[in-house]
Formats: C-alpha cells, structure tokens, sequence
C-alpha cells in the first residue's frame, strides 16, 4: 500500500510513525518548546525535526493551531505565520513528508506551494473552501472526526453508537471528497481520539479501529499523550510514554498504518518490534 505525497511516496506496508511538530505556544504536552522570548525560533525546530528524521519518522505532523480540549481558535495570519516558515525550512533542507495539521484552506494552499506533502484536518475539509482547495493542492488528505469543537468538545460527548456514527461520518466525507474530485486513494481516515469522546468511546473506536471504513483506505491514529491515558492510569502528562506506547502498539495491531506521536524513537522500537514478532515463521 503506497501513497503519493507530492515528492515523496510513503510506502504504508507496515506501520510508519508520525513525529508531532507543534509551532503554538500552547499545545498540552510540548506547547512553546520552539519559542524564545516569545518568538518561533526556526533553528530549534528544524534541530527537532533533524532529531525526529534520524529516529525513524516517516512524517512530520507541523500544526499552528492547539486542537486539544480547551484551546481557543487561532487567526488564519497567526497560522501562516507559524507554519509556513516551519514547512518551508523543513522541506528545503530534509528529505521528509510534510504534513500540515490545519482546517484553513489559505495555510493549505501555501503549505502545498513550499513543499509540504499531506494535508492532515482535524475538520475534515468541512471550512468554507477546504474541499476545494485540498483538491486542487493534488496532496493527500487525512479526514479526522470530531465531535463539536475544541473548545468545547469535551463538556458532554453523546453518542448513540459511537463506532458507527463516527464510521457515518467518515463516509459522508469521503462521499464529499470524491465530490470534488479528491479519489480515494488520496484518503486517510482518523477517529480522532480524544476530539469530543469519553474514555468508553475512545477505547470503543479503538477496538473497532479498523471497521472505520473500507478496507482500502489507511487508518491513522493519534494517541500520544492524550488524557485518555491518564485518566485511565493517573499518569500526569510527563508520564504517559509508556502508556502512549501501549496504544500506539495496539492501534498497528487493529490496523493503523500511521501513528502520530510524540516520541520518536521510541515509537519506532515498538513498531520494529512488533514486525519482527508478526514475521517470523517458527
Ligand atoms: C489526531 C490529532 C491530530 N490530535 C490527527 N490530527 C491532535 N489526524 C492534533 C487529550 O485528550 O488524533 N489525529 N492533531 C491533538 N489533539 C488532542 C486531543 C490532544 C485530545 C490532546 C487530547 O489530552
């Protein structure tokens, strides 16, 4: 299973990670790490992302807006201004596919132009224009569910059934896609944990995790860190790695084809592990 992403093709036959990039002063594991007297400090990005290539990452994920519970929307000249320099920089100088974490249609356009290799969109191309312009871009797009808004997605998630809603919604997106153009074979879909879900619903798509649509379409699954984790075992947000590890395992193990994480290195340890396991013949 290989897909397209711009220059680059990314070979999806086993499991490959996805190295979290996060330009906003305010992500809720890493927020502000790149910043220096308020400023983005490029060079401390591009030493991360050299950092993360060297540990095995297939991707870098370069967002600008927090989508975790509770963050605020951020201005569409704030996004360009956060992530365009990281995506240029990057693109010129690794040899990496760049994912760009955005909703807004102008970032994606201009992320496209500099190099970036996948659209990753946490609203499934639902902004005004998103549909349009991903299409025209001719990247790949990563359709994520979600539930309300960051914002306020966690004050009271409801679902009837949620594996079946969120499969619903993935194939009203993919139907849109197609629409427009968008083939299918430019599709990746995510559950999004964590986006509008309790525990019950995130450990439910997560056993679920590849009924989520046709078989066809790569799985992506972000659990790195995520509260999930420490509620389930009372782990503050600095000691969720073996608890991220755990899941990431386990969503390769249901299907997943890209893991977006924020440990590297580790993450590939596992991966590499679980590989050698599933391929030996006794
Ligand atoms: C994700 C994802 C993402 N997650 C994709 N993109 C985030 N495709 C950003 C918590 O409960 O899973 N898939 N982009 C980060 N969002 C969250 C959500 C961070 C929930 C933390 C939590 O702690």
């Amino acid at each position: 299973m290989k897909i397209t992403c711009g220059q680059h093709i990314l070979d999806l036959s086993s499991p490959v990670v996805m190295g979290i990039l996060n330009t906003t002063p305010d992500s809720f594991s890493d927020g502000g790490s790149y910043y220096q007297a308020g400023m983005l400090d490029l060079s401390l990005v591009l030493r991360r992302a050299e950092q993360m290539l060297s540990e095995g990452a297939a991707i870098l994920d370069v967002g600008g807006e927090s989508t975790r519970p509770g963050a605020d929307p951020v201005s569409e000249q704030e996004e360009l201004d956060r992530v365009l320099p990281v995506v240029d920089a990057i693109c010129a100088r690794l040899d990496i596919v760049v994912s760009v974490d955005t909703s807004t249609p102008a970032v994606m356009r201009e992320a496209a132009a500099v190099g970036a290799g996948l659209i990753n969109d946490v609203r499934a191309l639902e902004r005004e224009g998103a549909l349009e312009t991903a299409a025209q871009t001719g990247l790949p797009v990563c359709l994520m569910h979600m539930q309300g808004q960051p914002n306020t997605m966690q004050s009271a998630p409801t679902y009837e059934e949620v594996v079946a809603e969120v499969a619903n919604y993935l194939a009203g997106r993919i139907e849109a896609c197609e629409a427009r153009g968008i083939i299918r074979e430019r599709l990746l879909l995510d559950p999004g944990f964590g986006f509008g879900k309790t525990d019950a619903h995130n450990l439910a798509l997560l056993s679920a995790l590849s009924q989520l649509g046709p078989a066809e379409i790569p799985i992506m699954a972000g659990l790195s860190r995520k509260s999930m984790i420490g509620r389930l075992l009372q782990r503050e947000v600095e000691d969720r790695l073996p608890g991220s590890l755990a899941l990431a395992m386990l969503a390769a193990q249901r299907g997943a084809k890209i893991l977006r994480v924020h440990d590297v290195a580790e993450t590939v340890d596992v991966l590499h592990l679980q590989k050698i396991v599933g391929d030996y013949k006794a």
